[in-house]
C-alpha cells in the first residue's frame, strides 16, 4: 500500500468502532485486538464464542461460533452466497482475484516474535521509492511485501485464507477488525519507541504518491496522516504491558533463530527448479 498504510487503517479502526458503539447504544464499547504473536494467544480465537473455528468441507466455510451463518459481500457490497471462509494455514487453491503478493505459497505459520522484534528496531519509518518495494523501512517490513522479508501483517491476511486474503472482501471475516487493531497497537508501539529520532515519524513529507504524504487526504476518509497521528488526542489508548509492549521495548529475551539447513533447502529448490525446465 505506501506509508498511509498505518493511518489510513487507523482512521478506519476509528469509524467502525464508532458505528460499534452506535449500533449496541454502548458507549464505552470498544474494539479489541488479537495478538497474533504470543503462543497463547494466537489460536485461542478461533473458538465459538469469538470469532469460530477453523473451516470445514469443501469451501473452507466456518461452521461454528456467532458468525457461522453470516452473509458475505463481494467487492460490490453485493451478497454472496459464500459463507466466511479460513483455512488457517493449510494450502488451498488460489483463487482469481487474489491478493496480489509477491511471494509464490501459502504461509503455513504465524509470523514469529523474532520477525517482530526485528522490524520494531528499524529507526526509518518510510524510505523511497514509498511504496512495496521501499528497503530499511519499518512500514513496509511491517505491512509485509516481499522485499523486505517480513510479511508481518500480509501473512496473517493469507495464513488464514478465504475472504481475509483477499484485499477487497477482507473485512467481511471479523477477524480483519481484531487483525488490525492490533496492526495499530504495533503501530502505536513504533511511535512511543522512534518517534523522537530523525526518521522515526512520519515519512514522507513528499515524494510519495497523492494519499501517502503527510498532509495528504487519505482516500476516501477526510483526513491526513498528520492528523491521526497521536492516538491521545483521537481519545483512546492501548492496555500496556502485554506482551507485545515488552516485545516493542526489548525487554523480552527473544529465541535464538533456528538454523536452518540451507544444504537440504538449496537442493531441493534446484530439482524443483529442474523439474520445472524439463
Ligand atoms: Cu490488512
Amino acid at each position: 500500500m505506501g506509508p498511509g498504510f498505518f493511518p489510513w487503517h487507523r482512521w478506519f479502526l476509528l469509524r467502525w468502532e464508532a458505528e460499534l458503539k452506535r449500533i449496541t447504544g454502548d458507549p464505552d464499547m470498544s474494539q479489541p485486538y488479537w495478538d497474533w504473536i504470543h503462543e497463547d494467544s494466537r489460536m485461542n480465537v478461533f473458538v465459538e464464542n469469538i470469532v469460530g473455528g477453523n473451516g470445514t468441507g469443501v469451501n473452507s466455510e466456518i461452521a461454528d461460533g456467532p458468525f457461522a451463518n453470516w452473509t458475505t459481500l463481494d467487492a460490490n457490497l453485493m451478497p454472496v452466497k459464500d459463507k466466511i471462509q479460513r483455512t488457517n494455514g493449510a494450502p488451498i487453491k488460489p483463487r482469481p482475484g487474489g491478493m496480489p503478493m509477491n511471494d509464490t505459497g501459502i504461509p503455513q505459520f504465524l509470523p514469529e516474535v523474532e520477525t517482530l522484534a526485528e522490524v520494531l528496531s528499524r529507526p526509518i519509518y518510510d524510505s523511497p521509492p514509498y511504496n512495496d518495494t521501499s528497503h530499511e523501512s519499518f512500514r513496509n517490513g511491517f505491512e509485509g511485501w516481499n522485499v523486505s522479508g517480513c510479511y508481518l501483517h500480509n501473512r496473517v491476511h493469507l495464513w488464514t485464507g478465504g475472504q481475509m486474503s483477499r484485499v477487497m472482501i477482507s473485512v467481511n471475516d471479523p477477524l480483519f477488525w481484531i487483525h488490525h487493531a492490533f496492526v495499530d497497537k504495533i503501530w502505536y508501539l513504533y511511535q512511543q519507541r522512534w518517534n523522537d529520532q530523525p526518521y522515526g515519524a512520519y515519512l514522507p513529507i513528499s515524494g510519495a504518491r497523492k494519499g501517502h504524504n503527510l498532509r495528504d487526504y487519505l482516500d476516501p476518509w477526510p483526513v491526513r496522516p498528520i492528523d491521526v497521528l497521536d492516538i491521545t488526542t483521537l481519545g483512546y489508548s492501548y492496555q500496556d504491558n502485554d506482551y507485545v509492549d515488552l516485545v516493542a521495548q526489548g525487554k523480552i529475551e527473544l529465541p535464538r533463530k533456528k538454523t536452518i539447513d540451507t544444504s537440504k533447502a538449496s537442493g531441493a529448490g534446484k530439482t524443483q527448479a529442474q523439474e520445472h525446465k524439463s
